[in-house]
């Protein structure tokens, strides 16, 4: 058996190796010459627990090897971005050069995988345009059953900085065009799943991965709604979701300076943008998570106006705690905003972002706290919560997080 992986970023590098882990010949193709050179000298282009091992051994094994153009395979895994554009609509333009890509080398009997995101009827769609360039194959859309080629979806479901973990331990919902080529996939995903592959079919397994994304957005947006009333009516917001969550049926998660990553502020648009009169809740999630920097840089630049020449400390720009990730960062957002306003001196610390190349000097920790008129919580680092609140006594404290209070 010989597998492809088209898209060798998050996702489709660490299936691609874990797949050769399980020594099974695995081609990766990436359209970028970097990236592909990278992993041939068994080394890897993004920051990920445990990766570079891993990539290395498959590489050195003789199990993974990449490419920029793929070649003939039992099997082709599609793990290309899904990008949503302008605030408008989905972006399927890389699945469709990956679709037309493995068009060319396709034969009777392969199946093909779509992992990324996708918007429901994506499946059917990867489909159409198999067939209209590959008129000498069936496909499961057009014959059923006794096509030549298996179709299914198969979405990622890994959190970042436990991938290689979730992508074994998790379960994987099948969404095949048919039964059997649902049955095709899960005998692929047995080959490297621990969890349960659970079949479904591609319009459910598409909405499911909406779904899973959309519901903690909606619930971060509660949390989040909870904070600016809380902050109207001088409650304490962590204290407050701390005593609900006493309660057996209550589970409210922890408010921010809103929602980052590349998934979960991008998704939930996918369901909006299909059907926008009915996904009112959804939508107004997005809005309420997307207002919150504006909200939390409004707080710092009414804190500011007390002092003459206001220094403020920014801790972290970062999407969430403990990874060097900055994609759609609520963080960096609010940084942005106050360095292109006149408000003060900002000083930004962030330990994981230390090599980055930005437009802005990141400083050490104790520096920032100790010069900061207002010192301001933009992401839960174990850096920041290891500081004692004790010692900041002098300061204005935001702490979007609630990592001290
Ligand atoms: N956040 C909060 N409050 C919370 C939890 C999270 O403000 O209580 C914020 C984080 O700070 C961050 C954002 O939400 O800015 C998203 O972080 P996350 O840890 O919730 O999720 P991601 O984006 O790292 O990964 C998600 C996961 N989805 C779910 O948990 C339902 C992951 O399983 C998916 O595979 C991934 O999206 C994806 O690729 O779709």
């Amino acid at each position: 058996k010989k597998v492809s992986v088209i898209g060798l970023g998050y996702i489709g590098l660490p299936t691609a190796a874990l797949f050769a882990s399980r020594k099974i010949r695995v081609v990766g193709v990436d359209i970028n010459m970097e990236v592909v050179d990278t992993i041939n000298r068994g080394e890897i282009h993004i920051v990920e627990p445990d990766l570079d091992m891993l990539v290395n051994a498959a590489v050195v094994g003789g199990y993974l090897r990449a490419t920029t153009s793929p070649e003939a395979s039992d099997a082709f895994i599609i793990a290309v971005p899904t990008p949503f554009r302008d605030g408008k609509k989905p972006d399927l333009s890389y699945v469709e050069t990956a679709t037309r890509m493995i068009a060319d080398v396709l034969k009777k009997g392969d199946l093909v995988i779509l992992e990324s995101t996708s918007p429901v009827g994506t499946t059917e769609q990867v489909a159409e345009w198999l067939a209209a360039a590959r008129q000498d194959l069936t496909f499961p859309h057009q014959v059923g059953e006794s096509s030549d080629i298996r179709l299914a979806h198969c979405p990622e479901r890994v959190l970042p900085g436990q991938i290689l973990r979730e992508l074994v331990q998790n379960d994987r919902v099948i969404g095949g065009i048919t039964q059997k080529c649902s049955a095709e996939a899960v005998k692929l995903y047995k080959a490297v799943v621990n969890g349960e592959c659970i079949v479904s079919d591609a319009r459910t397994a598409e909405m499911c991965k909406l779904t899973e994304n959309s519901y903690r957005d909606v619930n971060i947006a509660f949390a989040n709604e909870l904070s600016l009333i809380c902050d109207q009516l001088g409650i304490n917001v962590w204290e407050l979701i701390r005593l609900a969550n006493r309660h057996p049926r209550v589970d409210i998660l922890q408010p921010g300076p809103g929602v980052g990553g590349h998934c979960i502020a991008v998704d939930p648009w996918f369901i909006v943008s299909k059907t926008p009169d009915k996904a009112r809740l959804i939508r107004m999630a997005r809005e309420v998570n997307d207002d919150k920097p504006y909200w939390v840089v409004e707080k710092i630049k009414t804190k500011a106006t007390r002092f003459k020449h206001p220094v403020i400390g920014c801790l972290g720009i970062t999407f969430k705690a403990n990874i060097d990730d900055l994609r759609e960062s609520p963080a960096l957002e609010i940084v942005r905003d106050l360095m292109a306003s006149d408000v003060g001196h900002i000083l930004v610390c962030d330990p994981h972002c230390t090599n980055m190349e930005l437009e802005f000097p990141i400083v050490e920790l104790n520096e920032v706290v100790v010069s900061a008129d207002i010192l301001v919580v933009l992401v839960d680092h174990q850096e920041f919560k290891n500081i004692r609140p004790d010692t900041l006594k002098e300061k204005i404290i935001i702490d979007t997080r609630g990592i001290w209070s």
